[in-house]
């Protein structure tokens, strides 16, 4: 007889525990769950099949993680997965390396044996506290005994909360007896949970996530001093994806209202959704080819930004007695570069909004705005080369960037899709969200990712811009996991990683050992694996066919675009346009 035709059991006491559990966290906030099977696990999975939580199923436990990943990146709520014992365990690590660098709260729930079987040869059994200690916030744990009280559990749901509340993975490692589903729970034909009333006379309470206080007034005034000539710089740190934030009421446009007030330079990257002609500067990494004149102070907000070059601009600036301040809404430590003068934790966008109070609110006069006007004249020349190039992956990028807006979103894959997307987006009215696993930066678990990033707005369309070998790399996403509703791949094949043709080693390192041991051209081609696992892929050759092919995805469907471009002829194409660039920038500073 097949299982599924067997008579339900009644549920056993292991479930009733876990669902009492599960039920705690829920009321706590977490309601995401990805699933992958397995057998220690059995009776969280069947206590999920009964619970209120939203569950996805995937077999591959880095995927299912990195999938996680992406859903909390977009719904800023914790996510929890859960997997078997073992090295299944242990595939989550990649996922929480990214989460615990990008602050996303993950709580991953790993099913171990019980303690007593521990060190002595038993199969499937692993050090799991270990392996995953460096990268999560806080470790819990648990032996499920039959002595655990329903307070014990509701405390445990508030500790495990109160952790992910920090911003960052915890780990739930429990160890599970046999039988797994525990003993029959005699006269029960399901679990009960406790009310809302016993829930309550347990004592849980959903705990307070605290925000810093914004800076107080004298630090305040003398940070922000229309006085000095000063570069606002703006990373990662977009809200407008919660929900009921309008845009002005985000730290980018707290930022841009400080900005004007202050007579400064709005500097932003991809992420900001931000990107207004006229008032921001969007190509800070090709800007900075030449030596610009510096600015006095620049306060970063947030990450830094994704520009590489900026790095070397910033430590200019203190080099030359200036200031590089940060200020995060998050005790991290942020100083990439060992050149922060000052860093401060604190209400980043009250902080704004109380500087701007502080200033009259016309606009500080401080002259022309030369760094706008080369970043306005550095994107007329990125946009006359992607309609004289329109086949180019630039032109890709810059187009697909263009046709996204507002709720919709864009993920980027680490290598050059990053890259292209920071140097030649163009100026936006109304930007895409643009989101990355930028903590780590892996091309591991990028379609994963994607695909949990679009899981939670099923209604807006979310594109996906991505390099040949991080699509290969994560097939199995694709075959594992749902799929978006509205969803885009966009895969730049150039046969390998082109990113190694960029770097400064590479110039020095024979060909033939660059090709083979550094760029890797794949045996394979993405158009033809996804294709075969049953995808929709369209071959582009013009970056204006993304047109329709954005439309149709906005429309319901979910669609792979691949442009394939050889890797000398992209190498060429960057090539080509960097001097055109940098011959601009030398008349310019030439004629400043
Ligand atoms: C998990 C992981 N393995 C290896 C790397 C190193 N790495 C960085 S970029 C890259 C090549 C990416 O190639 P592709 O996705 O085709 O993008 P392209 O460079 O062509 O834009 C590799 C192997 C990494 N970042 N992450």
């Amino acid at each position: 007889m097949i299982p599924s035709m067997l008579t339900p059991e009644p549920p056993g006491a292991n479930v009733r525990l876990f669902s009492i559990l599960l039920d705690q966290l829920n009321r706590l906030g977490v309601h995401h769950v990805v699933l992958a099977p397995g057998s220690r696990s059995t009776p969280l999975a069947v206590a999920l099949a009964s619970s209120a939580m939203s569950v996805s199923v995937c077999l591959d436990e880095r995927a299912a993680a990195f999938f996680a990943a992406g859903i909390a990146r977009r719904s800023r709520e914790p996510v929890m997965v859960v997997t078997t014992s073992g090295t299944a365990s242990l595939e989550l690590v990649p996922a929480l390396a990214e989460a615990s660098l990008s602050g996303l709260a993950i709580l991953a729930v790993t099913a171990d044996r019980p303690a007593r079987l521990k060190g002595v040869g038993a199969p499937q059994t692993l050090d799991q506290l270990q392996a995953m200690s460096s990268y999560v916030g806080a470790t819990i744990s648990l032996e499920l005994v039959a002595s655990l009280s329903e307070r014990d559990l509701g405390s445990i749901a508030l500790q495990l909360v109160t952790e992910l509340m920090r911003g960052g993975p915890v780990h739930l490692n429990i160890g599970i007896e046999e039988p797994l589903l525990g003993p029959v729970i005699e006269g029960e034909s399901e679990i009960s949970l406790p009310s809302t009333q016993e829930h309550e006379s347990i004592g849980v309470r959903r705990p307070v996530r605290t925000t810093p206080a914004p800076l107080d007034t004298e630090l305040t005034r003398g940070l922000f001093d229309p006085e000095r000539k000063g570069w606002l710089m703006l990373g990662g740190v977009s809200q407008s994806a919660l929900p009921d934030v309008a845009p002005e009421e985000t730290i980018a446009g707290a930022a841009r209202t400080l900005a004007m007030r202050l007579g400064w330079r709005l500097v932003v990257d991809s992420r900001t959704q931000l990107a207004d002609k006229g008032e921001c500067v969007i190509h800070l990494d090709l800007l900075t080819r030449i030596s610009l004149p510096l600015p006095d102070i620049a306060v970063v907000i947030g990450d830094f930004p994704l520009a590489r070059s900026a790095m070397g601009t910033l430590r200019a600036i203190v080099e030359q007695g200036g200031e590089v301040v940060t200020l995060n809404d998050r005790s991290v430590f942020r100083d990439p570069g060992r050149f922060v003068t000052t860093g401060y934790v604190a209400d980043v966008k009250e902080t704004l909004y109380n500087a701007s109070k502080l200033l009259p609110e016309v606009v500080s006069g401080q002259g022309p705005n030369l760094l706008r006007q080369l970043d306005e004249k550095i994107d007329a020349l990125v946009q006359g080369f992607a309609e004289t190039h329109p086949d180019s992956e630039i032109a890709a990028a810059r187009r697909l960037y263009s046709l996204l807006h507002g709720e919709e979103a864009l993920f980027v894959s680490a290598s050059m899709p990053i890259r292209y997307l920071d140097q030649f987006r163009g100026y936006h009215l109304d930007p895409p969200l643009v989101a990355m696993n930028r903590g780590a930066n892996g091309i591991d678990g990028v379609i994963a990712s994607y695909l949990g990033f679009a899981h939670t707005r099923p209604e807006a369309l979310t594109a996906l811009l991505i390099g040949d070998l991080a699509t290969l790399y994560d097939v199995s996403a694709l075959i594992h996991l749902p799929l978006a509703h509205r969803g885009l791949i966009v895969v730049l094949d150039n046969q390998g990683g082109l990113i190694f043709d960029q770097v400064p080693p590479a110039t020095r390192i024979a060909p033939e050992v660059q090709t083979e041991y550094f760029v890797t051209p794949p045996r394979v081609r993405p158009a033809g694996v996804l294709s075969g696992i049953g995808l929709e892929v369209i071959r582009v050759s013009d970056a204006n066919d993304l047109d329709a092919l954005v439309e149709r995805a906005r429309l319901g469907e979910f669609l792979v675009a691949v442009l394939e471009v050889g890797r000398a002829v992209s190498h060429e194409s960057l090539g080509s346009l960097y001097a055109q660039i940098d011959r601009q920038l030398a008349k310019e500073q030439m004629y400043p």
